[in-house]
């Protein structure tokens, strides 16, 4: 049986050695030291033996339980550092390789034209209100004087949802809403989206952006709307511009009028982007119409006020000489790359 253990001994040592990882060690540790393993099987014969015998074989075996376990546990502390080692070689990452390089946006040229005319706004002490795309007929139309049969609210012109329920055709709706909410003075611009049934072409798109604006404090003048909105252009297009204001209509401002500039691509001498006439088309605005004053709950006795609005897609073609509305929604990678 001493012959047998030390076979035992030498093939689990022999087994051991060649043991390439944990499963192989562990199938060892069952087959020698496990209940049915080979060393477990000695010593349960023992009982045939006489006691001298059982004991010097029963220190005998457990000597080499204790070896064959050393044995074991070594070579699996071996096994996990090369696991580990194995683990850290296949994850090494070379620092000093280069990096992808990840493609920076750039900002549109309508987000820039926006940010820009807000930048001048908020520098005259502006801020900027935002308010819902889809509107009621009462903030889109009928609070700011466009009566029932005003032909702005031709089912042609407006996306409506239901009877009551539109996309807003212009930005006013958000003045409207910060008359209602807020006190005089009120001074804000508000930017955004606004939609109309139009037929795409060159300068016409049924989704476009505005920048209207809206003061009401006490002793506002025309010579207020004249002087903010002068330096605006001014700002905008050059300190060298000019304005004019054209009388106009429009139902929720009166008097209401239209703005030129003179044109910065020819000082004012006449040329392709003027049509010959020194003078470009920029904006509406006017004195606020009481009628308009009155649904904001404003002491119209007391209070006066002026508004504006401007069609960005406008203003950035005639900046940039951008020929087509359209160019602005292809998200035309060339194109919107133009504008850095
Ligand atoms: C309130 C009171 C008055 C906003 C105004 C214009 C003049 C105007 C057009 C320019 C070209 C729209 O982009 S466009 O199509 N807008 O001419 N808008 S005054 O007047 C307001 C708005 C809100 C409470």
């Amino acid at each position: 049986m001493k012959d047998q253990l030390n076979k035992i001994l030498q093939n689990a040592k022999d087994k051991l050695e060649q043991a390439k990882d944990r499963a192989d060690i562990e199938d060892i540790r069952v087959k020698v030291l496990g209940k049915k393993g080979e060393l477990t099987a000695i010593l349960k014969s023992m009982g045939q033996l006489s006691k001298d015998e059982r004991k010097e074989l029963g220190q005998a075996a457990n000597k080499a339980r204790a070896e064959i376990e050393q044995l074991i546990n070594n070579k699996f502390e071996e096994a996990k550092e090369a696991a580990k080692a194995l683990r850290f070689k296949k994850e090494r990452i070379d620092v000093t390789e280069p990096g992808k390089s990840i493609g920076l946006g750039v900002k549109h040229p309508l987000t820039i034209t926006i940010e820009e005319i807000s930048r001048i706004f908020m520098s005259m002490g502006f801020s900027i209100a935002e308010g819902p795309e889809v509107e009621t007929v009462f903030y889109n139309f009928d609070a700011l004087n466009a009566g029932p049969n005003h032909p702005a609210r031709d089912w042609s012109d407006t996306f409506y949802i239901n009877d009551d329920v539109l996309l807003r055709t212009q930005t006013s709706p958000v003045q409207v809403r910060t008359l209602l909410k807020q006190k005089p003075p009120i001074k804000v611009i508000s930017p955004g989206r606004c939609f109309r049934c139009d037929t795409p072409d060159a300068t016409h798109s049924p989704m476009f952006h505005q920048v209207e604006g809206l003061v009401v404090d006490e002793g506002i003048t025309m010579a207020d709307l004249k002087g903010t909105l002068d330096s605006m252009a001014k700002q905008l297009f050059g300190s060298s511009t000019k304005t004019k204001f054209r009388p106009h209509h429009f139902p929720f401002t009166e008097p209401s009028a239209e703005m030129d500039v003179t044109c910065f691509k020819c000082g004012g001498k006449g040329c392709r982007v003027c049509k010959g006439s020194g003078w470009i088309e920029i904006l509406g605005c006017g004195m606020v119409h009481p009628n308009v004053l009155k649904v904001g709950n404003v002491d119209t006795e007391k209070y006066t006020g002026f508004a504006f609005g401007m069609g960005v897609e406008r203003i950035a073609m005639l900046k940039y000489g951008i020929d087509d509305i359209r160019l602005f929604y292809e998200n035309d990678m060339r194109f919107i790359e133009q504008f850095k």
